[in-house]
C-alpha cells in the first residue's frame, strides 16, 4: 500500500528540513550500527572529526586513498599546545584496536605509518614528541625548552594517548578494545618508559632495540669517539672488513653453519677471537692487513663495558664482535664513519647530547668533554628525563599487560648486551614467575639496528602480542624472515627466546635447507655445534 504524504519537494524550506531530518536519522542509524560493530569507513571517520576540537587540539582530516598495500584511511592531524604534533590514521575497516608507533633518534618528526598495523585494521597513533626537527638527530630542543625536554623524555606518549582515545571515541562511538605500543631504538625506550611510568596505558608493548640507558650509552658513544679521534685511531672500510673477517673465520661455524652470522656469540670468546693477532708489527699502522695499537684501543673501547660515577645505572655494556661489522648499516654508519668518525651516528648523538644537555653550550666540543661524568648535576638531570631504567615493572604485569622485547644481535648502534642486562635485572626484580607469565625476550642473530643486516630481521611481533593479549596464547619460538628488495622471502629462521639461539641441524652443504627455519633448533648457548 502506498502511503500518502506531502510533496515536500515543492516547498524549498521543507525540503531542507527533510534533508536535515534524513541526515539525523541516518546518523542515528549509523550510531546504532556502530554499537553493533558495523564498519565506520575512513570517509565517515573523517567527516565526523573534521574541524572538531578534541582534548584541546583542533583536528584537520583528509582521506588518503588506498595505495599499493596500504588501505584507504582517514589521516587526522592536530597539535596539543604548545607544540606536540600528532597524527592518527583511521583505516577503512577498523579492527577495534589502537596501535601507537614510537619515534626514533631525538624525534622531531611524525613517524611514517606502519603498514602491517594499518592493513591489519589498527587505528594508528604517532607524534613528533613535542618539537620539530627533520634530522631527528638534534637535542637543541632540550636546551632552552624544559617542557619540550619533558615531552621527549616521558610525557609525549601519555599526553598524546589521552587525546587519541577521545578522538577514537568520537570517530567510532567507543574507545579501542585494546591499545598497543611498539617502538625501536628511542621508540623502544619510549616503550619501556610507558611500561615503567604508565603501566595501565597499554595492554601490550613491544620494545625493540630499546635505548633505555640514555646516560650510559651516550657516554659509551663519547668514549668510543675519543678512541677513534686519537692519532692513528681512524677505522677505514678496509680495516673494518679485516676485523669482520677475523670474527667470522673464528666464530661463524660455532652455531652449526657458516652463513655469515655468528648466532652463538657466547661461544665466540675473546680467546677464540684473538683480535690481538691482527696487531701491526710494532703497533704503528702498516696498511690494511693489520690494526694499529690505536685501532685496537678502539676495539677495546667498543667491546668493553662503559661505567660512570653517580649511579649504578649509568652504564652501557660492551658490544659483541659479530662478524657483521662490514655490513652497510653497521660499524661504518654508526661508529667509524668509514674513516671519519665525525660522520658516524654515535659521534653525532653524543655530540648533540653534550652540547644541549650536559655542557649546555652549543659551542662545546664533545671530544674535550672529559670525563663524561664530570658534571653530576647534569648527568642526573639527563637520567631523570630520559632513562627508562626501572626494573620493577610489577604494576604493569599485575594489570595483566604483556611485554615483548626484541634486539638485533649485530646492532652496532645500541648494544644487545645492555638489553640482556636490563631483562636479567627485570626478571630478578619481578621474579621469574612474573617474568615468564608476562614478558618475552628475543635476540635476532645477524640483524642490525632495528632492521637489516645479514640475518632474518622480520617477525610479526604485533600479531604475536595480540594473540597473547586477546587469546592468552603466549608466544614461544617465533619465525623470522629475510626479504629481498621485492619483498619476497629469501630465508626463514626460528626467532628463539633468549638465551637460546638458532643452531643448524639440517644436512651439510645444502643451501636450500640452510634457508629454512625447519633446519634449525633453538639451542642453549655454548652448546658445541656439530
Ligand atoms: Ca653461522
Amino acid at each position: 500500500m502506498r502511503r500518502r504524504h506531502m510533496n515536500i519537494h515543492a516547498i524549498p524550506c521543507l525540503r531542507v528540513m527533510h534533508v536535515v531530518a534524513l541526515a539525523a536519522m541516518l546518523a542515528s542509524v549509523l550510531l546504532w550500527a556502530d554499537a553493533k560493530g558495523a564498519t565506520v569507513t575512513a570517509q565517515m571517520a573523517c567527516a565526523s572529526l573534521a574541524r572538531k576540537s578534541i582534548g584541546g587540539a583542533t583536528l584537520t582530516t583528509v582521506v588518503v586513498k588506498a595505495n599499493g598495500a596500504a588501505p584507504t584511511y582517514c589521516k587526522v592531524n592536530g597539535t596539543i599546545a604548545p607544540s606536540l604534533n600528532f597524527e592518527i590514521r583511521l583505516p577503512d575497516a577498523w579492527n577495534g584496536k589502537l596501535y601507537y608507533g614510537g619515534g626514533g633518534g631525538y624525534d622531531g618528526v611524525i613517524p611514517p605509518l606502519s603498514l602491517p598495523a594499518l592493513t591489519a585494521g589498527y587505528a594508528e597513533v604517532a607524534s613528533d614528541a613535542g618539537h620539530k626537527d627533520a634530522s631527528g638527530m638534534s637535542a637543541a630542543f632540550a636546551f632552552t625548552d624544559t617542557f619540550a625536554a619533558q615531552l621527549f623524555g616521558s610525557l609525549s606518549v601519555p599526553t598524546v594517548m589521552s587525546t587519541a582515545l577521545k578522538v577514537l571515541a568520537a570517530a567510532y562511538g567507543a574507545p579501542p578494545a585494546r591499545s598497543y605500543f611498539e617502538g625501536c631504538s628511542n621508540g623502544g625506550r619510549e616503550a619501556l618508559m610507558a611500561v615503567q611510568r604508565n603501566p595501565n596505558l597499554f595492554d601490550g608493548v613491544i620494545a625493540r632495540a630499546p635505548g633505555y640507558n640514555w646516560v650510559g650509552f651516550m657516554g659509551a658513544f663519547n668514549r668510543t669517539a675519543k678512541a677513534l679521534a686519537a692519532p692513528g685511531g681512524a677505522f677505514s672500510r678496509a680495516k673494518t672488513a679485516l676485523l669482520a673477517r677475523r670474527v667470522r673465520d673464528a666464530c661463524d661455524g660455532l652455531d652449526g653453519i657458516v652463513d655469515g652470522v655468528v648466532a652463538n656469540p657466547a661461544a665466540c670468546t675473546a680467546k677464540i677471537l684473538n683480535v690481538g693477532a691482527l696487531r701491526c708489527a710494532g703497533g704503528a699502522d702498516a696498511g690494511d692487513t693489520c690494526l694499529s695499537d690505536a685501532q685496537l684501543a678502539v676495539v677495546k673501547a667498543w667491546t668493553t663495558d662503559a661505567i660512570f660515577a653517580g649511579s649504578s645505572t649509568y652504564r652501557s655494556k660492551g658490544y659483541n664482535l659479530t662478524g657483521n661489522e662490514d655490513d652497510s648499516f653497521n660499524f661504518g654508519i654508526w661508529v667509524s664513519g668509514n674513516g671519519d668518525f665525525s660522520k658516524a651516528g654515535q659521534y653525532m648523538f653524543q655530540d648533540t647530547t653534550v652540547k644541549y644537555y650536559l655542557a649546555r653550550n652549543p659551542r662545546a666540543d664533545s671530544l674535550q668533554y672529559s670525563p663524561w661524568d664530570q658534571n653530576q648535576g647534569a648527568l642526573y638531570a639527563l637520567a631523570a628525563l630520559n632513562d627508562a631504567i626501572q626494573t620493577d615493572i610489577r604494576p604493569f604485569i599485575k594489570a595483566g599487560n604483556k611485554l615483548i622485547v626484541w634486539h638485533g644481535g649485530s646492532d652496532a648502534a645500541l648494544s644487545v648486551n645492555s638489553t640482556i642486562e636490563y631483562m636479567t635485572n627485570m626478571e630478578k626484580a619481578v621474579g621469574a614467575e612474573n617474568a615468564a607469565a608476562s614478558t618475552r625476550f628475543y635476540v635476532a642473530p645477524g640483524v642490525d639496528h632495528c632492521e637489516g643486516g645479514v640475518g632474518a630481521d622480520k617477525t610479526d611481533l604485533l600479531t604475536a602480542l595480540d594473540q597473547w593479549v586477546t587469546k592468552g596464547v603466549a608466544p614461544g619460538t617465533l619465525t623470522a624472515q629475510k626479504l629481498d628488495a621485492n619483498g619476497a622471502v629469501t630465508r626463514t629462521l626460528p626467532l628463539c627466546q633468549y638465551p637460546k639461539y638458532p643452531r643448524y641441524i639440517g644436512p651439510a652443504n645444502n643451501a636450500a635447507a640452510a634457508r629454512l627455519a625447519s633446519s634449525y633448533t633453538c639451542a642453549s648457548p655454548g652448546v658445541a655445534s656439530r
